[in-house]
């Protein structure tokens, strides 16, 4: 794609904003950006990008100048505004970062997505990669945008790349060598129009790749799992209900992997992470390692010393024989669900937060066979407690700290604490890694107030 003395428009200037821009610049195109927020909110990155030429509109989203522009690339965080419906109508290209990534970058794509799990995976597939001693970067919604490696790629390298559906409802030709489909439940309900809206955002995922390429598909989520017939790429599925010939499946206490005459077997005992859901996080992820050759011998070590990612069902510590689990990442019911079943019962659960369209009601089937009691904190409160109302003892706390004393006090030796909120953090906090911040600095204050008080 030509991009020289083109008008190319960036929306948004965030992590994925900035790093468009420098690659454009790089290419001597016309850089635009348009960006929500005030100029004065942008502080001192900007003057930089002025400096070299680059066009800035603030406080609005100007239909005209998504109107004048050649090409329009969107960050992930920008909703489907009526400016980019009518952009398209006129003919501009309108892409995602990704899609500019693929065309210019060197090397292999491993695309994960799901509705849960993304980053797990495309962590311990990373990892896998890196113990083989294969040239490996992690990108994308884990944190680094795509585009911010293309200058430095080579052909020999693999990219690990966490996909959200934001970013995938805006390719066009982006394939990649190996595409990891995890799982779909509603989430993002705030952001896309609707659920088949979000659904064939993450579809895309499999649209451009051919018979060279490979789809690994959960053949446990049925939604999931029809997407088989109208895949070009190579399939292999992995399930916890079901064995194949090949693909990835649980048989007694073994996870067994079959990939083009090469078979492996994972001893389930010495998986380190919590939950079913994770051992398909296992399966998925060892199933790449095999595809691209990886021994046996590598994959067993990686995976069997991982010990999962910060704020995922991540033990925080015990206080008199009562543990605390910190599940801040569970920012939908689905993730929650998944969480509450990693623990046979006795757990007092911390739920709320920001609402994102959620249906809590899907909650109280498992609430009422493993949770002792709710407490509830945050904006959706009100909603979640007339979901669930009945199942168990809900009470209400005004910050988090209240919830964790709420818990521990009415909690029993050998109960399980769990935050695991079922929303997004940004109504008392700035994103999930600073909800499960407070949340283990909380559990520390009180069990150092406990130590002190004995
Ligand atoms: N903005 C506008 N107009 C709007 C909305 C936002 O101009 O209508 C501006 C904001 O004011 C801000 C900028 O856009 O200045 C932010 O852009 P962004 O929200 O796309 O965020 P980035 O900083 O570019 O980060 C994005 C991903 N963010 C989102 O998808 C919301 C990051 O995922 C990702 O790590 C990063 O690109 C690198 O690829 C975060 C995330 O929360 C972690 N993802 C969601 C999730 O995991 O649930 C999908
Ligand atoms: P994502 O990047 O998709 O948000 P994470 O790996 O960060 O995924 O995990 C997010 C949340 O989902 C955590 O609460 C975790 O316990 C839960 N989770 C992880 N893997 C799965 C899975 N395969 N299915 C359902 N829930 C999962």
């Amino acid at each position: 794609m030509e991009l020289k003395n083109k008008k190319i428009l960036v929306v948004g200037f965030g992590r994925t904003g900035e790093a468009l821009v420098e690659f454009l610049v790089s290419k001597n195109a016309n850089v635009m950006v348009s960006e929500i927020k005030r100029k004065e909110e942008m502080g001192e990155r900007i003057k930089k990008w002025m400096s070299m030429g680059v066009e800035f509109e603030f406080g609005e989203h100007k239909e005209e100048t998504f109107l004048r522009s050649d090409l329009i690339i969107l960050s992930p965080g920008i909703p489907p505004i009526p400016q980019i419906e009518r952009a398209k109508a006129k003919g501009i290209k309108v892409i995602s970062e990704i899609e500019l990534a693929f065309y210019y970058l060197k090397g292999k794509i491993i695309g994960v997505t799901g509705s849960n799990g993304k980053s797990t995976t495309t962590t311990l597939i990373y990892m896998i990669l890196k113990e083989s001693g294969l040239k490996t970067h992690l990108a994308g919604n884990i944190g680094f945008p795509l585009i911010s490696y293309v200058s430095s790629s080579s052909e020999d390298e693999f990219y690990i790349v966490e996909l959200s559906s934001f970013q995938l409802k805006y390719i066009e030709k982006f394939q990649p060598y190996v595409a990891v489909f995890l799982n779909i439940a509603p989430d993002h309900l705030d952001w896309h129009v609707n659920f088949e809206d979000y659904y064939e955002s993450k579809k895309n995922i499999f649209s451009s790749q051919t018979s060279e390429n490979f789809a690994i598909l959960n053949a446990d989520d049925h939604k999931v799992w029809s997407l088989r017939k109208d895949i070009k790429a190579q399939v292999y599925p992995f399930s916890r209900k079901k064995k194949f010939k090949r693909g990835a499946w649980l048989e007694n206490e073994y996870i067994f992997i079959s990939t083009n005459g090469t078979k492996m077997r994972l001893n389930i005992r010495n998986i380190l992470l919590r939950g079913p859901h994770n051992q398909e996080n296992i399966m998925a992820s060892a199933i790449v390692s095999s595809l691209l050759g990886i021994s046996e011998k590598l994959v067993r070590k990686a995976i069997y010393n991982f010990r999962g990612l910060e704020h995922r069902l991540e033990k925080v510590t015990d206080i008199n024989g009562v543990e605390f689990y910190n599940d801040s990442k569970a920012t939908n019911v689905d993730a929650t669900l998944k969480s509450l079943q990693s623990f046979e019962r006795n757990i007092i659960l911390i739920l709320g937060g920001r609402d994102k369209h959620g249906d809590f009601t899907k909650l109280k089937k498992e609430i009422e066979k493993r949770v002792k009691k709710v407490v509830l904190i945050g904006e959706a409160k009100e909603k979640i407690r007339k979901a669930v109302e009945g199942a168990v003892s809900l009470q209400y706390a005004e910050s988090l700290g209240e919830a964790v004393r709420i818990s521990f006090n009415s909690a029993d030796k050998g109960d399980i604490v769990l935050l695991a909120p079922a929303c997004a953090s940004f109504d008392m906090f700035e994103n999930f890694e600073h909800r499960g911040k407070v949340f283990k600095e909380e559990v520390f204050k009180l069990k150092k107030q406990l130590i002190k008080n004995v």
